[in-house]
């Protein structure tokens, strides 16, 4: 069984991956673990971000971990709000806010092709052996809708349509959701690559 910090204050990040963990892992989130920080987030990618917080987590426990950072990038917009995604209208993390803003700067263009893109950083390491960096990164290709549809998910669930879908993710169960979202696909690698070990 391998033991793992899971370095993220969003809760709904949590569930999802609790609902794909199964019994081999034991994923022990920031707020179980005891800690409360807000870690910052001051890059300009995803990448960045998820190395930052995964070793802001390390430093403080000497734990295995991992974070994530995850964007919605929508083609129409050159990619925003991508990495500003959580405060993409402002400090406030407002999700409301978030997608107003979005439906606003996209209007009634026709051209709404959007994916979400997640990034894993995983500091990992077999006891007594120094700990490496690992990445895996999951994509679920969809588009926005042109207004909001459903109650369920969390921040801009109730827009996106994965491709292959007619529903938004916030129509969706959480099991639904897994089947095509960009965080199952970034965890499903982070796990092989740990039942490889
Ligand atoms: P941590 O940094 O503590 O993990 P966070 O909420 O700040 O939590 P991110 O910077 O990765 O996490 O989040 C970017 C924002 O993108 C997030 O606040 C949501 O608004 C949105 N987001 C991320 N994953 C999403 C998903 O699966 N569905 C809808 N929106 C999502």
């Amino acid at each position: 069984m391998h033991t793992l910090i899971f370095a993220t204050n969003n809760q709904h990040k949590v569930a999802e991956i609790q609902s794909l963990v199964g019994q081999d892992f034991n994923i022990i989130p920031l707020k179980e673990a005891g800690i409360d920080i807000d870690i910052p987030e001051p890059h300009d990618s995803l990448q960045e971000n998820a190395t930052e917080k995964a070793n802001t987590i390390f430093q403080l426990t000497q734990q295995n971990c991992f974070s994530e950072d995850t964007g919605l990038e929508i083609d129409f917009l050159k990619g925003a709000p991508g990495v500003k995604s959580a405060r993409y209208a402002g400090e406030g993390r407002d999700f409301q806010a978030n997608i107003d803003k979005v439906l606003m700067h996209l209007g009634n263009s026709e051209s709404r092709a959007a994916q979400f893109r997640t990034v894993i950083c995983l500091v990992w390491g077999k006891e007594n052996e120094t700990k490496q960096t690992y990445y895996f990164e999951g994509i679920c290709k969809g588009h926005i809708a042109f207004a909001m549809q459903g109650e369920k998910g969390f921040g801009y669930d109730p827009i996106f349509i994965p491709d292959g879908s007619t529903k938004s993710f916030a129509q969706m169960s959480m099991e639904e959701k897994n089947v095509y979202s960009h965080r199952q696909k970034a965890v499903t690698q982070l796990f092989e690559f740990l039942r490889s070990q």
